[in-house]
């Protein structure tokens, strides 16, 4: 027997399951680019910052999941992107860390952008589910900016790309234990 759609009533509106899918969309190319830089780490012999993004790019995939459990047990259909346009090669692992300062701060704001909608409409229940993802996003912000931060205080001469490349294990370690420091 053919199963039915699912129609029962819900408070979770079209508009913000959009919004959660096109999050969805944005966690899953996360994880997807940050294994591309992994790869790019560890063929080039950044074997620390390697591991540092294998389990960044686990980490993005479980927010995804977060999410995508959230949308069905609310009523809607969560959609498995399409992940397309990952960037295999990077001229050096500065613009590795460049680029994920800039798409985190990008995820902090798409993820603020949807808090917004939920207050607007009063979907209370979504915007205190966001809260778990608004706290995430600070933690993340501060280790791409700590990451960047390396190349200046250490300098990329001599020993300088080997030393970043250790530093940046113990930065996510480091953060996440709360002793990363605040700005
Ligand atoms: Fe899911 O926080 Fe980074 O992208």
């Amino acid at each position: 027997m053919e199963r039915q759609q699912v129609t029962a009533k819900r408070s979770l509106t079209q508009e913000t399951e959009d919004l959660l899918n096109r999050q969805i969309a944005m966690e899953a190319s996360s994880s997807a680019a940050y294994l591309s830089m992994a790869s790019w780490c560890e063929m080039t012999g950044y074997e620390n910052s390697a591991q540092f993004l294998y389990m960044h790019s686990d980490e993005e995939r479980g927010h995804m999941l977060k999410l995508f459990h959230y949308v069905n047990e609310a009523g809607g259909h969560s959609l498995q992107p399409e992940i397309t346009g990952i960037k295999h090669n990077y001229s050096s692992l500065r613009e590795v860390f460049e680029t994920i300062l800039q798409h985190e701060i990008a995820v902090t704001n798409s993820i603020n952008e949807i808090v917004n909608h939920c207050y607007q409409i009063k979907d209370f229940t979504t915007m205190n589910f966001l809260n778990w993802f608004v706290e995430e996003q600070r933690e993340e912000e501060t280790i791409a900016r700590r990451a960047v931060e390396l190349f200046d205080l250490i300098g990329e001469d001599g020993v300088g790309l080997w030393t970043i490349d250790k530093e940046i294990l113990s930065l996510g370690e480091a953060v996440h234990s709360g002793d990363a420091g605040e700005d």
